[in-house]
């Protein structure tokens, strides 16, 4: 069998300790490494062991029994949430570690939220139970109240496990694997026909494992194992839990398909893809496809998109695969052929992105965690600007939440980052990978915008010989919910392949609003009605149409600006905790009942980035580095300064050419143009509401 298993956790919680304790356990690594040595295996990266944390997803491979493992430790800090995030989509199963002092983190509810949302199962397992202050109990509590009630805490008695730590694979003594009462109880209060063996005396323990493992593959249950990572503790234990807990099915026989998860560049500069083949297998010299969820390609690229190289479309791509490696920490070999299940990465393929689906599957992954700050990337200007952003493409390519951008007209190169520490590591990277010293300027918001009120919204475009017409409803949906689409055009109005093309429309590229030309979002789009003309509809006609009825539905109604939000828990002594409950609400910021705790204060609340991003700093420094605040990015809300920031960004919305509202219309075969408030009484098709 193969599995692929990730370690997620809150930073520091010991995943990258954990997972270096499984890798030597099962011979896959010779040494055991330390983060705080550094010289742990899968913290491979120079930067990485220098700072002694995990910047960039890792794997490591190692079998076990009868299966062959694939073990994923992913970075912790919230900072690399995107990395964590690109790695979930991958994982049969996740481990979340949780210390066992510290308890349920912020971000351990972001990763929580995640697996959740991928439908990854997961297993806990609560570490550092060596330290001082640990509490086993107060943490499984902790997993109920903020996590999830059906948690199961599993204890030696599950295993009777009596072995040779050193070797396991060739010396293994299992006695048969016996539930606990409590356990045979907890399982069965899931299962009707279990309960019923279970009240007549019947129990049989082949079924129960069996429901157990159903139970946890359908994330119904969650068990929960403890330990010490660093101390060796409870590894082994778990690794065999792991063993007889966890299965997968995947089918060798079907079709190729597989799931792009990372890319990387060798020494060479050559473009390095991480797939998950989960159908199917793949050999060398195989040919294999990828995007095309938009069939029809035309238009010319505008100059900025062109230096950008950002097409937002792109038609089926086929390359041949050059090689296939099996990596193990930062070594690989060479194979001729991977199947269902296996992680590998290939040569070859030039532009497949994290996300994309190969072979037959053929949708992408839509990913949650996205950059809230943007900030200037200041380099030399002697430096040749192409071979600048063609350096800060690659790191796109292998972080596409970057989202570099060159913009001609100020001559600026902007990046899309998550906080702080990941612009001090993204300098330390390009110097050291490019030798080019780099320095970023100060982190800016990055806005989005919404609307109030629902609107219906008209785009004609009809120079001459082109012709489309497209009326949208466009109403605004609660916070975070992005961009949604219903179709309700009759096929008798529109084709069905015209009203598909409105929806590509729709999603194909970002939105301005018209406050600050920020994107918008949290809408549902509905497609009511639209035209095309039998001889002049040529290709692109609905995309210009699509947008300018996007852009006049937002002229017509009010407009609103959001920020990004952080959800904090600030914890201080007692002394402090007057200084902070006066700096919240000046920071725009709301809080929930404080909790005491002996001489300590944890006070959990909510405020915009903009003012909570450098408060960290003022916590340390007035709690003598005795304090702490811990953020979690929280979606975006109503912009708490909104006048203040559109006067700032000097938008002005009829200079935006690429996002126009005016509608294009013919008379005596010549184009005129019409503004968005008389373009209702000029269109072709009924406006409705
Ligand atoms: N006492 C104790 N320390 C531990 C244990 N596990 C890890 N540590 C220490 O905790 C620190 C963080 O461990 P890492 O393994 O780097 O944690 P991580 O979760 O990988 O951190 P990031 O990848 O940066 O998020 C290191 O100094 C470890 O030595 C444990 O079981 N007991
Ligand atoms: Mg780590």
């Amino acid at each position: 069998m193969k599995k692929t298993i990730g370690v997620l956790a809150h930073v520091d919680a010991g995943k990258t300790t954990f997972s270096e304790q499984v890798l030597f356990h099962t011979n896959s690594i010779r040494n055991r490494g330390r983060v705080d040595h550094k010289d742990a295996f899968l913290d491979s990266h120079s930067i990485e062991k220098e700072r002694g944390i995990t910047v960039f997803s890792n794997q490591g491979i190692f079998e076990f029994k009868n299966s062959t493992y694939y073990l994923v430790d992913t970075p912790g800090h919230i900072d690399f949430s995107a990395e964590m995030e690109r790695a979930i989509q991958i994982m049969d199963y996740a481990i979340i570690i949780i210390s066992s002092v510290e308890g349920v983190q912020g971000h351990t509810k972001t990763v929580w939220n995640l697996l959740r949302k991928h439908n990854i199962p997961s297993i806990f397992f609560i570490n550092k139970l060596d330290r001082v202050g640990a509490d086993k109990e107060r943490v499984i509590k902790e997993i109920k109240k903020d996590l999830s009630k059906d948690v199961c805490y599993i204890d030696d008695n599950f295993l009777e496990i009596n072995y040779d730590k050193k070797d396991m694979n060739n010396s293994i003594n299992l006695k048969e694997t016996n539930l606990s009462e409590q356990l045979i109880e907890y399982i069965s209060e899931y299962d009707d026909d279990l309960l019923e063996k279970y009240i007549n005396g019947c129990y049989d323990n082949r079924l129960w494992i069996d429901t157990l493992k159903t139970l946890i593959k359908e994330s119904k249950v969650f068990p929960c194992f403890a330990g010490s990572a660093l101390q060796d503790e409870g590894i082994v234990e778990f690794l065999d839990a792991i063993d007889k807990l966890t299965y997968t099915k995947y089918n060798e026989k079907e079709e190729f398909s597989g799931r792009v998860y990372k890319i990387r560049h060798d020494e060479s500069g050559s473009r390095i893809t991480f797939i998950k083949a989960l159908t199917g297998e793949l050999r060398v010299r195989d040919e294999i496809s990828y995007g095309g969820e938009v069939k029809e390609i035309e238009d010319v690229l505008t100059c900025d998109a062109e230096i950008n190289n950002k097409p937002s479309y792109k038609s089926e791509i086929r390359e041949k695969v050059s090689s296939i490696r099996i990596y193990n920490g930062s070594k690989f070999k060479s194979v001729d052929c991977v199947k269902a299940g296996d992680l590998f990465a290939v040569s070859g393929i030039l532009s497949a992105i994290a996300g994309d689906g190969i072979g037959t599957l053929k949708e992408k992954t839509h990913y949650e965690m996205t950059p809230t700050l943007m900030s200037k990337v200041i380099f030399d200007t002697s430096c040749n600007i192409r071979k600048v952003l063609a350096y800060f493409k690659m790191l796109e390519s292998e972080d596409p939440a970057l989202n570099i951008i060159w913009n001609e007209t100020l001559q600026e190169l902007h990046v899309h980052i998550m906080g702080k520490i990941q612009l001090e590591i993204l300098k330390e990277v390009v110097e050291k990978r490019f030798d080019l010293k780099v320095e970023f300027g100060s982190c800016q918001i990055l806005y989005k915008e919404t609307i109030a009120k629902e609107t219906i919204g008209c785009g004609h475009f009809e120079p001459l010989r082109h012709y489309a017409e497209v009326h949208l409803k466009i109403e605004p949906l609660p916070r975070n919910s992005g961009i949604t689409f219903e179709n309700k055009c009759h096929s008798d109005n529109l084709t069905v392949g015209n009203q598909n093309l409105v929806r590509t429309h729709i999603f194909e590229r970002e939105h301005h609003g018209l406050l600050t030309g920020s994107s918008i979002t949290d809408i549902k789009v509905t497609l009511l009605i639209g035209r095309a003309h039998n001889k002049h509809t040529c290709g692109g006609d609905f995309r210009e149409a699509t947008f300018r009825a996007l852009r006049q539905g937002l002229e017509k109604v009010e407009n609103v600006l959001l920020e990004p939000y952080y959800k904090f828990t600030i914890e201080v002594s007692t002394d402090y905790i007057g200084r902070v409950l006066s700096d919240i609400p000046k920071l725009h910021g709301t809080f929930e009942p404080v909790q005491v705790e002996e001489d300590r204060v944890i006070i959990n609340g909510r405020g915009p980035v903009a003012l909570f991003m450098d408060y960290s700093m003022e916590v340390v420094a007035f709690s003598k580095g005795k304090g702490s605040i811990s953020l979690i990015y929280d979606g975006y809300d109503v912009c708490h300064d909104s006048e203040e920031v559109i006067a700032n960004k000097g938008y002005d919305k009829n200079a935006d050419i690429e996002h126009t509202s005016t509608s294009v219309f013919c008379s005596h075969g010549q184009g005129y143009l019409v503004s968005w408030e008389k373009a209702d009484a000029a269109m072709h098709c009924e406006v409705q509401g």
